[in-house]
C-alpha cells in the first residue's frame, strides 16, 4: 500500500510515546475493571470505528467575506485523495472519502478508484450539488432545483442526481446524500405546500432509479442560503419526505443545521425509533454556523448523540448509519482539523460505550434525575485518551497524529508541489 508519511518517522515517533501510553492504558484498564468494564473489548470497538472524510474538507474554506488560502492546498480530486490518505494513515479512523459532484467529477472513474485503492481508501456516500449552477448547464438553480416551480429545472436536477448515483456505482459507493439549498428570502415568495410536494415528487423519481443496495439520505438545514424559509428545513420535513419516498430513503442529521440549543440527541432518538435515521454530518456550531470542528464547542452534545446511538445499537447491533465529517476549515490546516475531529467523534463514541446502562435504566425507572444524569457524566468525565491512542498504535497509525504530521513536513512538501493559483485567492465560501 502507498503511504505518504514515512513509516520510519512514524515508528520513531510512536516508540518515544509507547511506554507512557502502555502505563496510561494499564492504569485506565484497572480503573475500568473496578466497574466490570473490559478495556480490551472497548479497544476492539474503538479500532473498528470509522468516519468518512469529505473531499471538500481538505481544502481551506472561507466565508462570504473572504477566503484565505492555505499553503499547498489540493488542486484536484487526486491531490485531495493524497491528503485523505495521510489523514487515514495517521488516524486510522477515516478509511473512506465522500465525494461532491461536480466538484470531484473524475474524467475516468476506474482510474480514480484505482488511485484510491493504492491508499486502501474507499468511497462513502456521494453528494449531489444543485445549489450552484454548473458550466454549460441549460437552466439556472437561482430559484431552486428539485423544488423549482419549473418542471424543466426539476428535471435537470433529477437527472444530475441520477448521474451522481451512476458515477458512485462505478466507485463502489452505496449512498446518495441530497442537500438542496432551495427556499426563499421573502414571505410570500414561495408556496410552502407546492415546493414541498415538488421536492417529494422529484426525490421519488431519483429513488426509482436507485440500485437495490443503495440508500438515499435526505439532509435538512434550517437556513442558508435561503434566509426566510428552506424547503427541507428540519428533521420533520426530512422524515416526512423520507417516509413518503420509500424504505431505503432515510434522514441525515448534520449537527450544525439546527437552531442553537435544539436537542439534537432527541432528534436522533426519534428518527431511529421509526427506522429513518440514515446518517450524520459531524461538525460543531456556536451560533448559526455549521462549520466548526467536531467537539470543539459542545463535546457533551456529541457524547449525548453517541449515547443514543449506542443505546440503539444494543438493541440492533448491526445498525450502522453513515458517519461523515462536514466542516469548513478556515484558520487551521485542514488535515490537522480532520484528524483531530475524527478522534473527537471516536472519543464521544468510546465514552458512550462506558455508560452503565443498567444503572441508567434503574434511575430512569425510579425517577432519580440526579443519579441518572450522574451516570451519564461518570462515563463522559472518564479520560479515554489511552484507548484512542492504543487503537491507533495497534492499527499502525500515530499515537500523536498531529505531532507526527508536523514532524513529517508533508504540508511544506505540498506547498512546493502545489503552488497557489493566484486566481483562486478571491472571496466566498467554497
Ligand atoms: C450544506 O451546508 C452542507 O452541510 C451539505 O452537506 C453540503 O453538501 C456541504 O455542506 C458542502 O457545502
Ligand atoms: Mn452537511
Amino acid at each position: 500500500m502507498t503511504q505518504l508519511i514515512n513509516n520510519d518517522l512514524l515508528g520513531t515517533q510512536n516508540q518515544s510515546l509507547e511506554s507512557g501510553l502502555k502505563s496510561d492504558y494499564t492504569a485506565l484498564g484497572e480503573k475500568l475493571a473496578r466497574s466490570d468494564i473490559n478495556i480490551e473489548a472497548i479497544l476492539q470497538k474503538a479500532k473498528a470505528f470509522s468516519i468518512a472524510v469529505p473531499s471538500w474538507g481538505v481544502g481551506t474554506g472561507g466565508t462570504r467575506f473572504a477566503r484565505f488560502p492555505g499553503q499547498g492546498e489540493p488542486r484536484n480530486i487526486y491531490e485531495k485523495l493524497d491528503d485523505c490518505s495521510v489523514i487515514q494513515q495517521l488516524s486510522q479512523a477515516t478509511p473512506a472519502v465522500s465525494l461532491h459532484i461536480p466538484w470531484d467529477r473524475p474524467s475516468d472513474p476506474n482510474e480514480l478508484r484505482q488511485y484510491a485503492d493504492q491508499y486502501g481508501l474507499m468511497f462513502d456516500a456521494m453528494n449531489s450539488n444543485t445549489f450552484q449552477d454548473q458550466a454549460n448547464q441549460e437552466n439556472s438553480y437561482k430559484y431552486g432545483s428539485l423544488t423549482h416551480t419549473s418542471q424543466a429545472v426539476r428535471d435537470q436536477a433529477i437527472a444530475h442526481n441520477i448521474d451522481v448515483v451512476e458515477l458512485g456505482q462505478k466507485l463502489g459507493s452505496k449512498a446518495l446524500t441530497i442537500w438542496v439549498g432551495d427556499g426563499s428570502n421573502f414571505p410570500g415568495q414561495q408556496h410552502f405546500k407546492n415546493s414541498f410536494a415538488q421536492y417529494i415528487d422529484s426525490i421519488k423519481q431519483i429513488y426509482a432509479t436507485l440500485p437495490n443496495d443503495w440508500n438515499m439520505l435526505l439532509e435538512h438545514k434550517i437556513f442558508e442560503p435561503a434566509f426566510y424559509s428552506t424547503v427541507i428545513q428540519d428533521w420533520g420535513s426530512s422524515y416526512l419526505a423520507a417516509k413518503e419516498t420509500g424504505e431505503r430513503c432515510l434522514s441525515l442529521v448534520d449537527l450544525g443545521h439546527h437552531a442553537p440549543n435544539v436537542n439534537i440527541e432527541m432528534i436522533v432518538s426519534r428518527l431511529a425509533q421509526f427506522g429513518k435515521l440514515g446518517g450524520f454530518h459531524f461538525n460543531d456550531s456556536k451560533y448559526g454556523d455549521d462549520d466548526l470542528d467536531s467537539g470543539s464547542i459542545n463535546p457533551y452534545q456529541l457524547f449525548l448523540v453517541f449515547n443514543e446511538l449506542t443505546d440503539i445499537q444494543l438493541e440492533n447491533p448491526s445498525y450502522s448509519p453513515f458517519y461523515m465529517l462536514d466542516q469548513s476549515h478556515n484558520v487551521t490546516d485542514p488535515i490537522e482539523s480532520l484528524m483531530y475531529s475524527a478522534a473527537e467523534v471516536q472519543r464521544a463514541y468510546v465514552k458512550s460505550l462506558l455508560v452503565d446502562r443498567k444503572a441508567l435504566a434503574h434511575y430512569q425507572q425510579t425517577n432519580d434525575p440526579m443519579m441518572a444524569q450522574a451516570t451519564l457524566k461518570q462515563a463522559y468525565n472518564l479520560d479515554v485518551e489511552p484507548i484512542l491512542q492504543m487503537a491507533r498504535f495497534q492499527s499502525n497509525g500515530a499515537i500523536d497524529p498531529i505531532a507526527c504530521y508536523r514532524e513529517s513536513g508533508y504540508r511544506q512538501q505540498c506547498a512546493q508541489a502545489r503552488p497557489v493559483d493566484p486566481n483562486k485567492t478571491g472571496s466566498g465560501i467554497i
